[in-house]
């Protein structure tokens, strides 16, 4: 029986429906290790990595430069930490940082750009997330008079998360590193995923990236690794970072067991990536069908889906409630929008079912 008929069959009963699998597009972070991970996790040579002595740890990060190009790479425990890493390198308590309004790492980062790092972010609002210089050029302070804080640092996300998983155009970001670098201001880039970017533009990470002074990407979304993310950059970067890591608390011991992991995700996953943006895609269209729901469907780019409820008379809270009850798992961005990821772990028939489910609360009254 494929997962949609099953649906239809065990939705009467509250036993039979425990036995359906879980579709959860809460986020591609839920993923589990492939059983590969798992061998090469157990089998990891290991060293003491707060030594730089971890071998896997050492691999990972020769293997991340190598593919961005760079000098060199830093293993971190999360994307979280990783740009607020970059952020301590790059500037100094009382400096502004530019973001885009709902930036991951100016929004959902606790803050740490001001609780930590002490700057002002300076943020602006695009309704797609895609900065331009024509943008950033009004928020910045360069040489202004000197109790005006100074701008120390842009911070761009590709893909933009809560914009919907929409991508730069690479002369975009470009250009935005071009005019910083002009007047002195680097740009950082929030690349958790930046795979899913490169997948949809056709052009390697390291073409896209070439021009940020830092990279953050991470390998526990959509590559599927169970931990950790990368800052790539110069050398003289990737040491200041080594620092400010340990400062966080970040250094970790054997943490080749993990990287094992993230070494699998980052040779096999990019390849894979077009799947779930297709997955993705016909996820949006067949929410776009049903009534009272507004799916902006040229946002969808990647493997992130949001829309808007509010032509059903429910809430996004009571639709992700009921959906939960049948296990398709989901989150309530707004009091009308829902947002749903795919991934590795979840396949079109799980997709199939969600939507079906869904349709289902909605024709009841
Ligand atoms: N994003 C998570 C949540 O925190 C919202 C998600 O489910 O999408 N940059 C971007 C663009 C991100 O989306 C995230 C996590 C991070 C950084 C932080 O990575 P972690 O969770 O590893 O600290």
């Amino acid at each position: 029986m494929n997962p949609t008929s099953a649906t239809a069959a065990a939705r009467d009963t509250d036993d039979a429906r425990k036995t359906l699998a879980v579709v959860d597009l809460r986020s591609d972070t839920v993923t589990r290790p492939t059983p590969e991970m798992r061998r090469a996790m157990a089998e990891a040579e290991v060293g003491d990595d707060v030594y730089a002595d971890d071998p896997t740890v050492n691999r990972l990060q020769a293997r991340a430069a190598e593919i961005f190009g760079r000098e060199a790479a830093l293993y971190v425990p999360s994307g979280s930490m990783g740009n607020l890493v970059a952020m301590l390198c790059h500037t100094h308590p009382g400096n502004e940082v530019i973001f885009e309004e709902r930036g991951h790492s100016c929004l959902f980062e606790m803050a740490s750009v001001s609780a930590i790092a002490g700057c002002m972010p300076r943020t602006t609002y695009v309704d797609d997330g895609i900065l331009s210089w024509d943008v950033i050029e009004p928020l910045l302070r360069v040489k202004t008079v000197y109790y005006r804080a100074q701008t120390a640092l842009i911070v761009l996300e590709n893909t933009h998360n809560m914009a919907g998983g929409t991508v730069y155009p690479q002369h975009v970001s470009d250009n935005i590193c071009d005019h910083a670098h002009a007047v002195g201001v680097p740009v950082h880039l929030d690349g958790a995923r930046i795979f899913n970017a490169a997948t949809v533009l056709g052009r390697p990470v390291d073409q896209l990236t070439r021009k940020f002074d830092s990279v953050m990407f991470c390998l526990s979304k959509g590559l599927g690794a169970p931990v950790g993310s990368m800052l790539v950059g110069s050398r003289e970067f990737i040491d200041a970072a080594r620092i400010k890591r340990k400062l966080l608390g970040g250094g970790m011991r054997q943490a080749g067991v993990l990287a094992a992991a993230g070494l699998i995700a980052l040779e096999k996953s990019p390849a894979r990536l077009h799947i779930d943006h297709e997955n993705a895609r016909f996820l949006a269209e067949q929410l776009s069908k049903l009534p009272g729901v507004h799916v902006d469907l040229k946002k969808v780019q990647t493997n992130i889906v949001f829309f808007d409820v509010a032509g059903t008379g429910r809430t996004a809270a009571q639709i992700v409630a009921e959906l939960g009850k049948r296990n398709v798992l989901c989150g309530a961005t707004g009091p009308t929008a829902i947002r749903m990821l795919t991934h590795c772990d979840v396949d079109r028939a799980g997709i199939e079912r969600a939507i079906a489910e869904l349709r289902t609360i909605l024709a009841a009254a």
